[in-house]
């Protein structure tokens, strides 16, 4: 191994020994990693095409995967091996590992799920594509600066990436704008043909994922848009320098930059083009592959499946359609019910404002052709909703693929209904509610297509890679069973009230947290006690996940400890991190908040370091596998009804944090599976929050019942924390004394009891860790590899 380290570094990197870089180490182990996946990658894709397995082709405008070394190294059993060789070699294998860049394809759970599923579905030996965005900026960089988030850019391939590799042969045109030609017509059906006005290249770039023993390696296919000229010659000679180049640098600006926005769709003309454009260049691949061993798609629903991340790619639907009518000749009926036979779609979010459409003049210019497919869909679909009895105008205007109320625009959730013979939410409550609100109509008119998939995590990275203590003190306890099937964690259980067993759990615990200690006083200058309970909460910013609860809870606990010196407070560490999409002010007002609290809390001596609070810069996926293994406690404390499911909540059950949260998303079924004495529930539950809202919400009459409550928000309001700002943080207040959408004040005295109760355990050490090894022992079935053998059974029937 160590030769062949060198071996790289010499012929590919160009390096001697003596002058090499800890990044040429780090590129010439990776390249002696890869090289070790090719023959694997290879043999799994031959084998498909020998077997005529049914391909599952995912496409997803985000996988947020994070570091791939690890990850690669670790599921081939390589570990000790490329350990003993740089050390040999006298390099540090965590030096170089830290080096890598995270890939940062997405911003938040959708992304990271992607991940997770890739991952999965090479270890359950599925022959599956990705399909998604090579961007050249992932998600912005955080920054603070005096508490304010800072957006940076993001430069993860600043140093080559030798993961990849370029496909120049896999290239496809993609069109945009221009118009429609119909030909022919009289005795025949007419063809219709689009002229694009404007034309762009979208190439090829595979990752290879392995599984998990190296078992399979599946293809991660990133698009990346070129110009069909890369310079006009004409245009450079006659001195025009700049326009010669703009063609260009219009076409790379395509797959520039990842939309920063989680949660809320941005209805930017340049997001639609990277729909389009990776959708289409996914498709034609799909089609090509296809042909390539099959006369003709009359078999695309046998061999071909295509899941739909959101739905960001779901003009894919329309694409597929204009390729088989108009491209291949097929039938525009059978053409129909091969759509629907290949695709389903998961939806990620019931919040209305985050349910894609687009205006119907803008579709019309970029994507003339598809419009008019979707305008024949829909009157295809709205037939057969009239034949049906007792179904209303209202009924039929709500599962319209065109919104007619105000500006038109095309419903991009009702495009991937009616084109999916699936549709599948990501937990059960999230799924069951699916089916009263956004899609009560579409799931009138099509009853069998709604489906729960429950969202997973890999136990590979959030337990084995991230915890390496935890896990080799569970196949000390238990074997090794669990390592290829997690749900055999269940044999911990015996051990929960062991006190042997215990104190080694907490001693790993211990470890993790002076890790994390360890860099927030690196990267922060602040110190943190390892004994004080780490309380955390990571997550995108956003209101409904109700991080100002969390702020203002310890507000609360602030005022109680310098109030009663006398009693026995929990010394806690609060940390926080995430990052907030740039244009959501209420969202950088909490960041802000969070900070200016901190620096107030810190430096009181009257806390006596009872409370910290910390907010963490820059979280990303390599931040979050140090802090879910240092957490204690895990905060998953939503608006119950907002959440679809949440995955940051199993990654730090499943690493033995107990879990403090709302019946919200996953939670539900993480409270079913550990037991309810094993997690801490409070607050409304979805169907109150509904009655709260519909009955009309009083926040007011909420204060005045609760002093403590009204003391925070009152301190926060009148700028106790922002001393130099007053009135900084009145939106935020005004938010919840008016009209509390979020059930901040609803939820507020129930979850501070909550959060004393969860002191109470913690006094009890004996209570403490039986509790979160339980978690442990029992989060087995939010492996994503369960999830993915749900969808292939039930989905894809792959
Ligand atoms: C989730 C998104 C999302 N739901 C729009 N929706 C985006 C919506 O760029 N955009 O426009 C990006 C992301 N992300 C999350 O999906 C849910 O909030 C989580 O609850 C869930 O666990 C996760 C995975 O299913």
């Amino acid at each position: 191994m160590a030769e062949e380290i060198i071996e790289r570094l010499t012929y590919r990197i160009g390096k001697d020994a003596q002058v090499a870089k800890p990044h040429d180490w780090l590129t010439a182990t990776i390249l002696v990693v890869r090289d070790r996946i090719i023959d694997r990658w290879m043999d799994s894709t031959r084998k498909v095409y020998k077997t005529g397995e049914k391909r599952v082709y995912y496409l997803s405008l985000e996988f947020l995967i994070g570091r791939l070394m690890r990850d690669a190294v670790s599921n081939l059993g390589l570990m000790s091996e490329i350990r003993d060789a740089l050390t040999s070699l006298g390099v540090d294998v965590a030096v170089i590992a830290g080096l890598e860049p995270d890939a940062a394809l997405g911003n938040g759970g959708l992304g990271r799920l992607a991940a997770c599923f890739m991952e999965s579905m090479a270890t359950v030996e599925i022959p599956a594509y990705g399909y998604g965005i090579r961007y050249v900026h992932g998600l912005f960089r955080q920054q603070m600066a005096d508490g304010w988030q800072v957006e940076l850019p993001e430069t993860w391939l600043a140093h080559g990436n030798p993961w990849e590799f370029e496909r120049r042969e896999s290239s496809y045109e993609i069109g945009f704008g221009g118009t429609v030609d119909t030909v022919g017509g009289y005795d025949d059906a007419p063809r219709y043909v689009w002229k694009p006005a404007e034309r762009v290249i979208a190439m090829a770039y595979d990752t290879p994922i392995v599984g998990w023993r190296g078992k399979r390696v599946n293809t991660l296919r990133l698009w990346s848009a070129q110009p069909i000229d890369p310079i006009l010659l004409d245009a450079f000679n006659a001195g025009d320098h700049i326009g010669a180049l703009r063609e260009s640098n219009k076409a790379e600006s395509l797959t520039r930059v990842l939309y920063p926005a989680d949660a809320n769709p941005a209805g930017q003309e340049l997001r639609l083009r990277q729909e389009f454009f990776f959708s289409s260049a996914s498709l034609q691949d799909i089609l090509r592959r296809h042909l390539q061993q099959y006369p003709d798609f009359t078999n695309l629903p046998d061999k071909v499946a295509i899941q739909l991340n959101d739905t960001h790619p779901a003009i894919s639907i329309g694409e597929l359609m204009r390729l088989l009518v108009d491209i291949h000749g097929v039938d525009f009926d059978e053409s129909w019910e091969i759509v629907r036979k290949t695709f389903s779609y998961t939806n990620h979010t019931l919040l209305p404002e985050a349910l894609e459409s687009w205006p119907v003049p803008l579709f019309e210019r970029l994507l003339p052709r598809h419009m008019q497919l979707v305008y024949a869909i829909n009157t295809k679909i709205l037939l057969e909703a009239r034949k049906l009895k007792n179904f209303s105008e209202t009924q039929i205007r709500s599962i319209s693929l065109i919104d007619e109320g105000g500006e038109r625009r095309v419903r991009m959730g009702n495009l991937a209904f009616v084109g999916s013979h699936s549709i599948n939410g990501v937990s059960a409550l999230h799924t069951d509610l699916m089916k009263v609100t956004v899609f009560q109509d579409l799931h009138t008119l099509y009853p069998t297509r709604i489906n729960n998939k429950t969202n997973g995590i890999t136990p590979r990275r959030w337990l084995m890679q991230c915890n390496p203590g935890l896990t080799s003190l569970i196949q000390d306890a238990i074997g090794d069973k669990f390592l290829d099937d997690t749900e055999a964690l269940t044999d911990l259980e015996k051990f929960s009230s062991d006190s042997s067993f215990q104190d080694k759990f907490a001693a790993i615990k211990r470890t993790n947290k002076i890790a994390l200690a360890n860099l927030v006083g690196s990267r922060m200058g602040i110190r943190l006690d390892p004994s004080a309970m780490f309380d955390i909460q990571i997550k995108r910013i956003h209101e409904y996940k109700r991080q100002l609860l969390n702020i203002i809870e310890a507000v609360a606990l602030y005022d109680q400890i310098r109030s009663h010196p006398e009693l026995d407070w929990v010394p806690r560490v609060k940390l926080f991190a995430g990052k907030a999409a740039p244009s959501y002010h209420n969202a950088k007002l909490i960041i802000k908040l969070a900070n200016d609290v901190a620096r107030v809390i810190n430096n009181d001596p009257s806390v006596r370091g009872l409370l910290k609070i910390v907010f963490v810069p820059n979280y990303n996926v390599s931040l979050a596998e140090i802090m879910v293994p240092a957490a204690d406690l895990s905060e998953q404390i939503s608006t119950a009804g907002m959440e679809a499911s949440g995955t940051g909540n199993m990654k730090f059950a499943l690493n033995g944090a107990l879990t403090i949260g709302t019946l919200d998303g996953a939670n539900v079924e993480m409270r079913d599976h550990v037991g309810e004495d094993n997690i801490v529930i409070f607050g409304l539950k979805a169907d109150e929050v509904q009655k709260v809202r519909d009955e009309g919400h009083d926040p007011r009459a909420v204060i005045d019942q609760s002093p403590e409550l009204a003391q925070a928000l009152n301190a926060i309001a009148t700028g106790v924390f922002s001393p130099d700002d007053r009135s900084r943080f009145t939106v935020l207040m005004d938010g919840i004394y008016n009209h509390d959408w979020f059930m901040v004040a609803a939820d507020f005295d129930a979850y501070a009891a909550a959060q004393r109760s969860v002191d109470q355990i913690w006094s009890d050490p004996k209570s403490w860790y039986s509790k979160t090894i339980l978690n442990t022992a029992r989060m087995g079935w939010f492996s994503s590899d369960r999830t993915i053998r749900q969808y292939a059974s039930e989905i894809w029937r792959a």
